[in-house]
């Protein structure tokens, strides 16, 4: 169903009228809505705001946590994050993908019951080449009695999200949000400045014909991978009856709104090259809002061989094998995972 002329500010009234946020919950989500705009302003400049290129001076690549280059749009984005959360009196702490370890509120402002986590600029290696990228976070409440919340408080399953969501910032700014009763979308209407409600409940068709994955992976990923696939591949000749058309944007924000607007799976499975970490995606910034989206779509997320959502963390930057997207087919995937391992183990 298509909306108009709902604000995402009048949208929280009624969702707090109708019981399913409190007051701190409404300021939290209206507060990195308005840091969403913010970054969407510096995106959308461009190479006229000087913020293309790596971060980092005099010929030296500053690296993130993750050991990966950061950009100079990453390190604003979580700038600007890390300043709109930090005096609101709605957080007890939060955590990036782009910093080594969670950060308290500080003493001087009042401390609120939720912990956010955010990846300020996903895709960002797209960023000088103009194609989209997004914000993505996740909240959780701060565990009762925890003044002052470290990295294990953190480490809630997916299943405790309160709220995820996250804004794409392409040839719209669109904010897709959850807050546990169905995944609604807001456009930016750019002249007035706020986020119009334009799809409430999307839904993701439980069956599709398109897969998301780096295929320049495929010699390095497990057998049953392989063998998905493969069969996939195949198409209407193949065990699936069907043909499958491929996309791969290389920014999950971007592969998992098409998901979320037309169905598809998004897949970046194990391999050989990350396994060791345990994967590439992480589980708290990445995944995890992810699937409570998707699923609150109608859809699924797996780890391949669990449901996202009930992976326990075991690290704020945790890394997982992520398969997402329209049930029927991540239930293929699923289904290629056990049978493999149904058969490794006899
Ligand atoms: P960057 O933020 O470094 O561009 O990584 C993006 C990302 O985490 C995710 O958004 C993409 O789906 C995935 O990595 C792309 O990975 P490959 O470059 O290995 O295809």
């Amino acid at each position: 169903m298509t909306s108009s002329n709902i604000s995402l500010t009048q949208f929280l009234i009624e969702e707090q009228r109708a019981g399913r946020v409190n007051p701190q919950l409404r300021l939290l989500i209206e507060v990195v809505s308005r840091a969403c705009k913010r970054i969407s302003i510096a995106v959308g400049k461009g190479a006229l705001g000087g913020v293309l290129g790596d971060a980092g001076s005099a010929g030296e690549a500053s690296i993130n946590v993750q050991g990966e280059a950061q950009k100079k749009l990453d390190v604003l984005s979580n700038e600007i994050l890390l300043e709109a959360n930090a005096w609101g009196g709605h957080l007890a702490g939060l955590a990036s993908e782009e910093m080594d370890t969670s950060q308290p509120i500080p003493d001087k402002y009042p401390r609120g019951n939720y912990l956010l986590m955010f990846d300020p600029l996903d895709g960002s290696s797209n960023i000088d080449v103009n194609i989209s990228v997004g914000t993505i976070f996740s909240v959780l409440r701060c565990p009762d009695g925890v003044e002052q919340p470290r990295d294990e408080h953190y480490l809630q399953p997916g299943t405790e999200q309160v709220a995820a969501g996250y804004c794409t910032y392409g040839p719209s700014t669109m904010l897709v949000l959850t807050v546990g009763h169905g995944t609604h979308a807001f456009t930016l209407d750019r002249e007035v400045g706020s986020f119009v409600l334009t799809t409430r409940g999307m839904r993701i068709p439980e069956d599709t014909k398109e897969f998301a994955v780096n295929m320049s992976n495929q010699r390095f990923w497990e057998a049953p991978m392989q063998a998905y696939v493969g069969d996939l591949l195949k198409g209407s000749e193949g065990p699936r009856g069907k043909d499958f058309n491929m996309r791969w944007v290389a920014s999950m924000v971007a592969d998992v709104h098409r998901i979320l607007t037309r169905g598809g799976i998004f897949s970046y499975p194990l391999d050989s090259k990350c396994a060791a970490k345990g994967g590439k995606l992480r589980l708290m910034y990445e995944a995890n809002p992810m699937s409570l989206l998707v699923e609150q779509a109608g859809g699924a997320a797996s780890t391949g061989r669990m449901r996202m959502l009930e992976v326990q963390p075991t690290g704020l930057h945790m890394r997982v094998p992520v398969f997402m997207g329209s049930k029927g087919e991540v239930e293929a995937a699923v289904r290629y995972h056990q049978a493999h391992d149904a058969n490794a183990a006899n």
